[in-house]
């Protein structure tokens, strides 16, 4: 008998435990706005990574690196800047608009990647 409530105190100290393990941890949009620089690579017409995901009110920077000349223009934010090869080009801003925005070579039009900007 005594055995038994032991054994199922344990067990519900174990489900007790689970559930602080387990509680879905606050989602990282919902800390304040903070400094965020990331290192893009473009190489054969595609960026690396494909995707930048930041949260609205971050004072973003890409870093870009190209093998080869590209204009890279981020739509949305309507930012561009030229990128030569061996040269690290800088773009910052405040990501204000929220949703997914194009990053193209505004030269042949292509798509090079996206920016994320989640809602905070
Ligand atoms: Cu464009």
């Amino acid at each position: 008998m005594t055995r038994t409530l032991v054994v199922a105190a344990l067990v519900l100290l174990g489900l007790g435990g689970l559930f602080l393990a387990l509680r879905p941890e606050p989602t990282a949009t919902n800390d304040e706005p903070r400094e965020q620089v990331h290192d893009v690579e473009i190489e054969d017409g595609a960026m690396s990574p494909a995707e930048v995901s930041v949260g609205q009110g971050d004072q973003v920077t890409l870093r870009f690196t190209a093998d080869a000349p590209v204009e890279v223009h981020l739509h949305g934010y309507d930012l561009e800047e030229e990128v030569e090869p061996g040269e690290e080009t800088e773009l910052s801003f405040e990501a204000e608009l929220t949703g997914q925005f194009e990053i193209e070579d505004h030269e042949t039009e292509a798509t090079l990647g996206a920016l994320l900007v989640q809602p905070r």
